[in-house]
C-alpha cells in the first residue's frame, strides 16, 4: 500500500491562525531555504510535487470571524484547513507520500482529514496516527482554556469535538476521521486537566517523557509501533515542540524536559523502517522567536523530516 513510487507531494502552508504569536507562517520559507527540499530531491532522490509557493490562503479567510464556542478565528482555520485536507487528498489519493510544511498544528486536522480519506478510498484502509508533541492537542473547544485550535486537531479528527456548521469543521465526516485507538502520542509533558479525562476515559496509547526516561527510547518506539502493528498506514504528526528547547526554542508553546534530537531523529527513523509511513507533518516551528535559536530549530526540523523519509546513517 506504500506510496506507489518515490513520489513526493509537498504542501508548504503558512498559516498562524490556530494560535496568537505571528511568525510561525514563516516557517515553510526557512525549511525550504536551508535547502530541505534539494536534499530530498538529491540526496533521498526523491520526485517531487511542490507547487512552488507558501500557501497563505489569505483570500479564503473571512474579515468577520468572531469566537465560537470559545474557538478564536474558528472560520478561518476551517476554510484553511477544508482547503489543505483537498489538497493533501488529492497527492495522497494519486499514491504519493505527502509532506506538510507547516504552519501551527491547526493544520493537521486539513491534512489527517485528507490522508485518512485518500486511504480509505484508495486501500480501504483506516490510517494509525503517530502524534509526536509535548502537548496532547485533544482539546474540545469547551475543555480548552486558551480557544487556541492549534490545541485541539486531535478532538476534531477523532470525532470528539463536532460542529455542525458547515464553516466551523461541519464539512468534517466519517471519511475525514481517525480511531482513537489508532492514534499514539509520544513524547507528552504538559497536559491539561480536561485533556488528561479525555485520554483516561477513551484509553488513548500514549508515551509521556516520564516513558521515555523510564524504558528508553527503543524500547518506547517498539511499543508505540507495536500497538498500531505492521501493515497499518502511519501519518506522523510532528510538533517540533516535542523536542526540548534546548534544540529547538523557536516555537511558541516550548515545554523543558523533552526530547533529545537524536530522540526526536531515532523516531522518525523507526516510524520510516516500517515501510508504511503516508505522510508527514512538520508543524509549530516559529522563526522569529528566540533569534539566537532560530537557526537551529530550522535544522532541527529539517534533519526530522529528512530521517523520516528514510534517511539512514549507514
Ligand atoms: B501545540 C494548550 N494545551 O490548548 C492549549 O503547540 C497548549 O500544537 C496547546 O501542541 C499547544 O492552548 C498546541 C495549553
Ligand atoms: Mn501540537
Ligand atoms: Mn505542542
Ligand atoms: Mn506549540
Amino acid at each position: 500500500f506504500l506510496p506507489t513510487s518515490n513520489e513526493l507531494g509537498v504542501v508548504a502552508v503558512g498559516f498562524s491562525g490556530g494560535q496568537c504569536k505571528p511568525g510561525v507562517d514563516a516557517a515553510p520559507m526557512a525549511l525550504i531555504e536551508a535547502g530541505l527540499i534539494d536534499q530530498l530531491k538529491n540526496d533521498l532522490e526523491f520526485k517531487i510535487a511542490y507547487d512552488n509557493q507558501v500557501h497563505q490562503y489569505s483570500e479564503i479567510q473571512p474579515a468577520d470571524d468572531p469566537d465560537f464556542r470559545g474557538m478564536k478565528k474558528p472560520k478561518a482555520v476551517s476554510a484553511v484547513t477544508r482547503k489543505l485536507c483537498d489538497q493533501v487528498y488529492e497527492h495522497s489519493r494519486a499514491g504519493k507520500f505527502v509532506l506538510t510544511l507547516g504552519g501551527d498544528h491547526s493544520i493537521a486536522i486539513g491534512t489527517v482529514a485528507g490522508t485518512a480519506k485518500a486511504t480509505k478510498e484508495r486501500l480501504g484502509r483506516d490510517i494509525a496516527l503517530i502524534w509526536v508533541d509535548a502537548h496532547a492537542d485533544i482539546n474540545t473547544p469547551e475543555t480548552s482554556e486558551s480557544g487556541n485550535i492549534h490545541g485541539m486537531p486531535v478532538a476534531f479528527l477523532t470525532g470528539l469535538a463536532k460542529e455542525k456548521k458547515e464553516d466551523v469543521f461541519g464539512w468534517i465526516k466519517e471519511e475525514h476521521m481517525i480511531s482513537l485507538k489508532k492514534l499514539v502520542y509520544i513524547g507528552l509533558r504538559d497536559i491539561d486537566r480536561g485533556e488528561k479525562q479525555i485520554l483516561r476515559a477513551h484509553g488513548v496509547r500514549a508515551f509521556s517523557m516520564h516513558d521515555i526516561d523510564r524504558h528508553g527510547i527503543g524500547k518506547v518506539m517498539d511499543m508505540a509501533l507495536g500497538w498500531i502493528g505492521t501493515d497499518t498506514p502511519i501519518h506522523l504528526s510532528f510538533d517540533v515542540d516535542a523536542l526540548d528547547p534546548q534544540w529547538a526554542p523557536s516555537t511558541g508553546t516550548p515545554v523543558r524536559g523533552g526530547l533529545t534530537l537524536r530522540e526526536g531523529d531515532f523516531i522518525a527513523e523507526c516510524v520510516a523502517e516500517t515501510g508504511s509511513l503516508i505522510a508527514l507533518d512538520l508543524v509549530e516551528v516559529n522563526p522569529s522567536l528566540e533569534t539566537e535559536g532560530a537557526q537551529e530549530t530550522v535544522r532541527a526540523g529539517c534533519s526530522i523530516v529528512r530521517c523520516a523519509l528514510g534517511d539512514t546513517l549507514l
